[in-house]
């Protein structure tokens, strides 16, 4: 394989990078950090006719208002990036499309695959570090 197939090798871990740390804020529900790898114009929508969330603080809000079901059904969320594809664009801004496998275990039971989705994102660069202009989740 030539080496431009590979061209953006390192742009490929660094955003399985940010990736794994966005979902890991999110599992341990630290949402505020999570809301913070967002821009702050981002659009979010994660649920099939759920109205996506604008704006960081919108994201915020929306998180912490999907969290509290767990309040009365205590469970631990992993989401699962896996097969990611990034699409960079010559002004920097990379599209990436992956699946997430979300899987949940509740106390006394073993993990369940709850969700299958394929995640659209559009990341942009801010002061140096990779954030999520927009991210649009289709379920299986
Ligand atoms: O951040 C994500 C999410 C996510 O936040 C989700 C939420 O609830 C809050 C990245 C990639 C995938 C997802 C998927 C979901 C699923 C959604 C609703 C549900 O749990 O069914």
């Amino acid at each position: 394989m030539t080496s431009s197939a590979y061209a953006h090798a390192d742009l490929y871990a660094e955003v399985q990078h940010f990736y794994a740390r966005q979902m890991q804020l999110l599992d341990a529900r630290k949402l505020e950090g999570y809301a913070d790898t967002f821009t702050e114009d981002a659009e979010f929508g994660h649920t099939p006719g759920r109205e996506p969330a604008r704006t960081r603080a919108g994201i915020l809000r929306d998180l912490h208002e999907v969290h509290k079901r767990f309040d009365e059904d205590p469970q631990q969320r992993r989401h699962v990036f896996t097969m990611v594809d990034i699409d960079p664009d010559a002004d920097g801004t990379i599209r990436s499309t992956c699946y997430a496998l979300v899987l949940t275990t509740r106390p006394g039971s073993g993990p369940e695959l709850v969700r299958n989705c394929v995640v659209h994102d559009v990341l942009v660069r801010e002061e140096g570090e990779l954030r999520n202009r927009s991210r649009h989740v289709e379920h299986d």
